[in-house]
């Protein structure tokens, strides 16, 4: 049993009809009454494109040194049996204690469109009847929708992550659902001792918890703006299951298509965090002084929340997201578009004239006595966010300033081969590299000599990746490098090996981003999807307030958990450091910052509908 079973209905109805919606009802049971085999031969449970890489694991039992045939076949799911092909090992991960062959099955590329239209199966690990599933891996598809399923799974979770709001999913059996939340926010204590509150209702839970946080808000919008940016005939075409579905803006005279909306509910929010009276300079965060406890539901957490004092670095964020939104909104919504390019310049010049605090001093939870928030932070420093910033001011308003802002910035930064929250100087850096700026004004021009030397950075960090990806074992292009949220970062390698693809076109790079789905949805240490109600043995227990409260069994959807995370203080070895238990927050999360990269890297592998 697998998950993900409606991309058939979705890419018939070429996933952009409003009589087609994304979650048609199915058979599918739920996720958490399914028995579940653990497999030898790891494979993406979800699918493989036709002419791109596909690459499975066997992981042999342990104790088990070799082979005694070191073949591998595919079989339909009548048991036919479609291909052949060697086995490459055995090798040995020290790092995950496993013993391994790879399978590459690259050239088999018979569309099995159909949902687990197959299986792998190493013979010589079931020897007799050959009727041992665990020698087996687990259903996949062969076609070249296959990520369509995931990608609007994923966009549905960030639906469900919206605060502000009543929100309602519904699937197969289950509906997930809460009433409107966190309605009174926010309160001004710690901003101006107004003990008034300001609205700023709306956008998205972070993660787990229900706190809201400008630099991972804003550096979520910054992944989803560039997936459009790079992928807008996808996206355009997205279907998904929201209110404004097929709305038109105000004042426009179209739909806007529904990413753009999604995207909408957290600019707006953010939008509404920026103090003017304080010259225009963004708060870190809106939260209760501690977590809310976990175990309520969204529209009972009556905490008061507070925006915590404000910082450089998420005001640079603020900017960054808000001069991206103002031209990629203008076609569709030219009145936002006003809205967020006027909050940009008031951002910038807040950070022109302000030399910091890049975070405020009552932001960061330490063992000080006092303290104030005890809630997540999420800044150390501001020069990559003003990195990112300086870029996207210029690439939608060409002013000579924030390009030479950008560029003396750019000199002493470095490109980084993964990033998260903590490092945004890589948005900059494509936004920049890819820029569609027209450049016949001299003033306008990028330096040649930076675009050579970030290429050729960017370029070779890619081929890192790429090089990491076919040396480890389950394809993951951070080797085993892991911590906190790092399936985030794995899904986000998607954007620097997609930039490279775009710079120095090569099909290894795109492969490497098929193989990071692929550790995402299944070819990993568990034969487990991370993503939750998607692929095959998804996690069932995240930690995520909602899941936890709400009485279904099934968490909510389209979510990616943290993953493996070797700093966790929690787990012991043979967890593989990652283990399906709600309390595991720091291994088992579900955030937006990840979410929103897997969004990502499903967009990229997603042809628009024909
Ligand atoms: O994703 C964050 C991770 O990089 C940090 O190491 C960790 C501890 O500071 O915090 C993570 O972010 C959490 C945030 O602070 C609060 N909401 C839940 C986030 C995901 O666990
Ligand atoms: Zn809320």
């Amino acid at each position: 049993m697998r998950f993900g079973s409606t991309s058939l209905l979705l890419l018939a109805c070429g996933f952009s009809s409003a009589a087609c919606g994304l979650f048609p009802s199915n058979d599918t049971p739920p996720a958490s009454t399914t028995e579940w085999t653990l497999h030898a031969v790891r494979v993406d449970t979800v699918g493989y494109l036709p002419g791109r890489a596909k690459v499975a694991t066997v992981v042999l039992p342990a104790g088990m040194t070799g082979l005694s045939d070191a073949t591998a076949e595919i079989f339909d799911t009548n048991d036919n049996l479609q291909w052949a092909c060697s086995l490459t090992g055995p090798m040995t991960d020290a790092a995950l204690n496993i013993t391994y062959y790879l399978a590459d099955f690259t050239e088999f590329d018979i569309d099995g469109s159909q949902d687990g239209s197959y299986y792998l199966k190493v013979p010589s690990l079931e020897p007799g009847s050959g009727t041992n599933p665990a020698a087996r891996s687990a259903t996949f598809s062969i076609g070249k929708n296959v990520f369509a399923d995931a990608l609007g799974s994923a966009m549905t979770g960030m639906y469900g992550q919206r605060c502000g709001t009543a929100v309602k999913i519904a699937l197969g059996t289950d509906t997930w659902q809460h009433g409107a939340c966190h309605q009174q926010d926010a309160y001004l204590d710690y901003l101006t001792g107004d003990t008034a509150s300001s609205a700023s209702v709306g956008g998205w839970h972070d993660a787990g918890d229900f706190g809201k946080y400008v630099n991972n808000g804003a550096f979520s919008v910054g992944m989803l703006l560039a997936a459009w940016d790079h992928f807008q005939p996808t996206l355009t075409a997205l279907s998904l299951p929201i209110p404004e579905h097929g709305q038109i803006p105000d004042g426009a005279s179209a739909p806007m298509p529904d990413f753009l909306w999604e995207v909408k509910w957290e600019l707006d929010w953010l939008l509404s965090a920026q103090q003017a009276s304080g010259g225009g300079g963004v708060p870190s965060k809106l939260t209760a002084v501690n977590f809310e406890s976990y175990g309520t539901m969204p529209d009972r957490d009556n905490q008061k929340r507070y925006f915590a004092g404000i910082g450089t670095a998420m005001t640079a964020d603020f900017v960054a997201v808000m001069a991206e939104a103002a031209r990629i909104y203008l076609p569709h919504d030219s009145g936002s578009a006003g809205k967020y390019l006027a909050a940009a310049q008031l951002g910038y010049a807040y950070l022109g004239a302000n030399a910091g605090p890049a975070v405020p001093a009552n932001d960061n939870p330490s063992d000080t006595a006092d303290l104030v928030f005890q809630t997540g932070h999420y800044t150390e420093t501001d020069p990559d966010n003003r990195l990112w910033a300086a870029a996207e001011m210029w690439e939608t308003t060409g002013d000579p300033a924030a390009l030479a802002d950008f560029e003396t910035r750019a000199a002493g930064t470095e490109l980084l081969p993964d990033f998260d929250w903590g490092n945004v100087q890589n948005l900059g850096f494509y936004t920049y590299l890819l820029s569609q700026r027209p450049t016949e004004d001299l003033t306008d021009a990028r330096s040649p000599t930076l675009v050579a030397s970030l290429t050729a950075d960017l370029l070779t960090a890619a081929d890192g990746l790429v090089a990491a990806s076919k040396a480890q074992a389950f394809g993951r292009a951070l080797g085993d490098n892991f911590y906190w949220g790092s399936n985030g970062s794995v899904a986000r390698s998607a954007m620097l090996l997609w930039v490279a693809n775009v710079l120095g076109p090569d099909p290894k790079y795109l492969d490497t981003i098929q193989m990071q789905l692929d550790f995402l949805l299944g070819r990993n240490s568990y034969d487990r999807s991370q993503v939750t109600m998607l692929g095959y043995h998804p996690p069932l227990h995240p930690h995520h307030g909602p899941s936890s409260a709400d009485g279904v069994a099934d968490p909510w959807p389209g979510l990616l958990v943290g993953g493996a995370n070797d700093q966790s203080r929690m787990l012991t070895p043979s967890d593989f450091n990652w283990i399906d238990d709600e309390n595991q927050y720091e291994v088992n999360e579900i955030a937006i910052n990840w979410v929103t990269p897997f969004v990502y890297a499903t967009a990229a592998l997603t042809p628009p509908p024909m």
